[in-house]
């Protein structure tokens, strides 16, 4: 069947496919509601999607390293439900995408997920080199997840896990990039252990979450689609990044699906991960 676009475009809520529902042509909040606040100075909104679970691995890690200051509250924002319109949540992120961060202690507000990556990494001085050289590389590697991600996440992923229907000419499109860029980062991969170089940086805690999951087959169920195997290096690296303790702590963080004791929904303080998982909390009427 083909499309023939009118001559100007108009919304038509129910187009089909998941996440249909939270797709709006306007920006802005939606209902007045203030984001809530905690002790800590760092206040993350967030879900534990591949853009969140960047954020709560690199907190995750800057406690691990002894960081003491980058404790922080993470809330749960469930863009399903539409939290992501909330005129708080919107105050802190105008764009309404997860993640977002609150500093209180310098009143910065963060939004995109590569800027807080970098954001912690510049206030904590911990995981992006200081040498210039060093540096630039590493930058070089999170500029490049933030643009390529979206083609396997809204391209490929989309068509082929979400979209109402299967078909061809998306799917081969977003297939051939999806396995370009497995080919870019293994080749990267063949040469040093971590993207920015010798040293596990913001640019592999971006990256993880992302060609992780794929290679991994927790997302889109397409890891034989894509022969994700074949990619040896990618596969050296996601297996070595999995058994980092901040990662696994970091992935359960503002989860809410999946086993139980895997859901910590809000962080806010490191016994959280012994005492206040969904198994251990969940009200007795939850579904
Ligand atoms: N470029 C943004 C992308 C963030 C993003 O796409 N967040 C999604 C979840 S992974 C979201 O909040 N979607 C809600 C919506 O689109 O309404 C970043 O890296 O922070």
């Amino acid at each position: 069947m083909t499309y023939t676009p009118p001559k100007v475009w108009t919304w038509d809520a129910e187009n089909g496919g998941q996440f249909a529902n939270i797709n709006r042509p306007i920006a802005g909040a939606t209902h007045d509601k203030d984001a809530p606040v905690g002790d800590h100075a760092l206040q993350l909104y967030s879900l534990a999607t591949p853009n969140g679970v960047k954020v709560t691995t690199m907190l995750e890690e800057l406690l691990e390293a002894g960081h003491a200051g980058a404790d922080y509250d993470a809330w749960l924002i469930n863009i399903q439900e539409g939290d992501q319109f909330s005129s708080g949540f919107v105050d802190v992120n105008p764009n309404s995408k997860i993640p977002a961060l609150f500093d209180r202690g310098t009143g910065a507000r963060v939004f995109e997920s590569g800027a807080i990556l970098l954001y912690l990494a510049e206030k904590f001085g911990a995981f992006l080199p200081t040498d210039a050289n060093a540096r630039t590389e590493t930058l070089n590697w999170l500029f490049w997840l933030q643009g390529s991600a979206p083609y396997l996440g809204g391209g490929f992923g989309h068509f082929y896990a979400y979209a109402p229907e299967k078909f061809e000419y998306p799917i081969n499109r977003f297939a051939m990039e999806t396995k370009r860029q497995l080919d870019v980062l293994d080749r990267r991969l063949a040469e040093t252990a971590y993207l920015g170089g010798a040293d596990y940086s913001i640019a592999d805690m971006a990256t993880y979450p992302w060609y992780g999951a794929l290679v991994q087959n927790k997302v889109y169920e397409a890891a034989e689609f894509l022969d994700v195997a074949s990619y040896k290096h990618v596969n050296r690296w996601v297996d070595e990044i999995s058994e980092r303790p901040a990662v696994k702590r970091g992935r359960m963080v503002n989860r809410a699906w999946g086993p139980e004791e895997e859901q910590l929904r809000e962080r806010h303080a490191a016994s959280d991960f012994e005492t206040r998982t969904w198994d251990k909390i969940k009200p007795a009427d939850a579904d």
